[in-house]
């Protein structure tokens, strides 16, 4: 089951041979219906338009706005914007009241809109006309270019895999270019394209993806926001654990206006308070997680944790918290307002959780190992047998490494980081076996900070000095850690 390798040099071909044909580089192609939509904005852009963006509920959803935002912004007067409350994405009833109320002649949706045709018509019927720049699965619709809405979705370009963020860039680049304009903006908005590809754990062994990843690893201490939090180990730790979550509690907590404001504001002094408030924001979401997981109904067994919670726009962090605890898949549910059970799911390892709920007719949406689940109580059974049948974590990792040399641990550290960066989730773990001498332990500690991202420490021995390390290859929680590593 396992490979046995003592010396560099298998490992090298292993890595290089999963690692070939990688590049990085901004494809030049054109975005399915990008003429209609570049005419639209065109027009809108000579006459003077009032604008308004529809921020979506995510990290994501930030990032591609406020490239949108900051674009109009430099053109035209300060566009609106709007975002829903309670995590939901797209089009209802409210927010489309709302945008109707407002007065402005264009709404670009960024990160969700594709399948609100409905509403999407109703909003034209006011007056307004629609733009949509998305990334997410088209459900029952198929008028993408209407009279007065073109909609723009990379599921039916050629690449399918681009954040939302890298969607409105790449759009933003096509458009001043037939302009024939400058994109002042671009090197800014790339560090949040890159952002947002690592928030919407978009695959980085796609080579746009790793472009902007790659670029924001390089230039993120431009931007004011990423110099605010601190953070130890690798720049990968600012984003994970402190950007991304600080971003998302507020609007879990319906702080929306705050998140907005957090992602556009540029000046050092106003971020700083604004990072303060979230902060209380974030800790008040974190003591709801906790008391919620108390309070809820906690079901567990060897496979997997059951969470009936009440506060739903949590559960995805609840689920997260679960999964951390007990190294199980976990969902976390709530009763919605519609009567439905709703909810996030949250798994360990690199497992295709999410086919397996689609696969037998429930609604599931997201990430492979962090999706939304929605389901009535008819199906709730049939998911705790779903729970039951996942395989054991973590997988069995393809290859044991033997070493007892400092020098080539670290030649072996460097090549599973850059390994690392060229993998994605479907990649099995490697297993690295660190004999180490007692000098050597703080070397130890060393490596456990240079490689983080999803891996375990596993002592078979018990002995002291002898440490066994399982590295998951995960590109997407380890480039920036990757770059820490190049840059000794
Ligand atoms: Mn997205």
């Amino acid at each position: 089951m396992f490979t046995q390798v003592e010396s560099v040099k298998p490992l090298k071909e292993y890595i290089a041979e999963r690692s070939e044909g990688l590049t990085e580089d901004l494809r030049v192609y054109a975005l399915p219906y990008e003429e209609q939509a570049i005419n639209m904005m065109r027009r809108h852009l000579l006459s003077g338009s009032h604008f308004g963006i529809l921020f979506d509920v995510d990290v994501d959803g930030l990032a591609s706005g406020l490239i949108m935002y900051e674009f109009l912004g430099e053109l035209e007067e300060t566009p609106k914007t709007f975002m829903n409350i309670d995590k939901e994405h797209g089009l209802n009833d409210a927010i489309t009241a709302e945008i109707i109320q407002s007065g402005i002649d264009i709404l670009v949706i960024v990160d969700a809109g594709s399948s609100d045709i409905h509403h999407i018509k109703q909003i034209n019927n006011a007056g307004i006309e629609v733009l949509v720049l998305d990334h997410h699965e088209i459900e029952g619709n198929d008028e993408f270019v209407g009279a007065h809405h073109v909609i723009v979705n990379v599921c039916m370009g050629e690449n399918t895999e681009l954040s939302a963020g890298g969607v409105v860039f790449k759009f933003i680049e096509r458009l001043t270019a037939a302009m024939g304009m400058d994109y002042t903006l671009r090197n800014r908005h790339l560090n949040w394209a890159g952002l947002s590809v690592i928030s919407d754990s978009c695959s980085l062994l796609n080579d746009e993806n790793r472009y902007m990843a790659r670029h924001l690893s390089e230039n993120f201490r431009q931007e004011q926001i990423f110099g605010l939090p601190k953070y130890y180990g690798s720049p990968r730790s600012l984003f994970s654990f402190q950007v991304i979550p600080m971003l998302n509690a507020q609007i879990r907590m319906n702080q929306t206006k705050r998140a907005i404001q957090m992602v556009l504001e540029r000046s050092k002094r106003r971020l700083t308070d604004l990072w303060d408030q979230g902060t209380e924001t974030l800790n008040e979401a974190r003591s709801l997680v906790d008391s919620n997981i108390k309070n809820g109904r906690v079901t567990k067994n060897a496979n997997f944790t059951i969470a009936q919670i009440t506060h739903g726009t949590l559960s995805g962090l609840i689920a997260n918290k679960l999964v951390k605890e007990r190294g199980v898949p976990a969902i976390a549910i709530y009763r919605s307002k519609t009567g439905t059970i709703r909810g996030s799911f949250r798994g360990p390892g690199t497992h295709h959780y999410l086919d397996y709920f689609q696969e037998r007719g429930i609604w599931a949406k997201g990430h492979q190992a962090a999706f939304g689940l929605q389901f009535t109580d008819a199906e709730f059974e049939m998911i705790a047998d779903l729970y039951n049948s996942f395989p054991s974590y973590p997988p069995s990792p393809e290859i044991i490494l033997n070493t007892d040399n400092l020098t080539e641990t670290f030649t072996y550290m460097r090549d599973m980081a850059r390994f690392n960066e060229l993998a994605d989730h479907r990649l099995q773990p490697f297993l690295l076996k660190v004999n180490l001498q007692a000098p050597q332990m703080s070397v130890y500690g060393k490596l456990k900070t240079i490689i983080d991202g999803p891996w375990e420490i596993k002592d078979f021995t018990e002995k002291p000095l002898t440490r066994t390390i399982i590295v998951k290859p995960c590109l997407d929680n380890s480039i920036l850690g990757y770059q820490l590593l190049r840059d000794r």
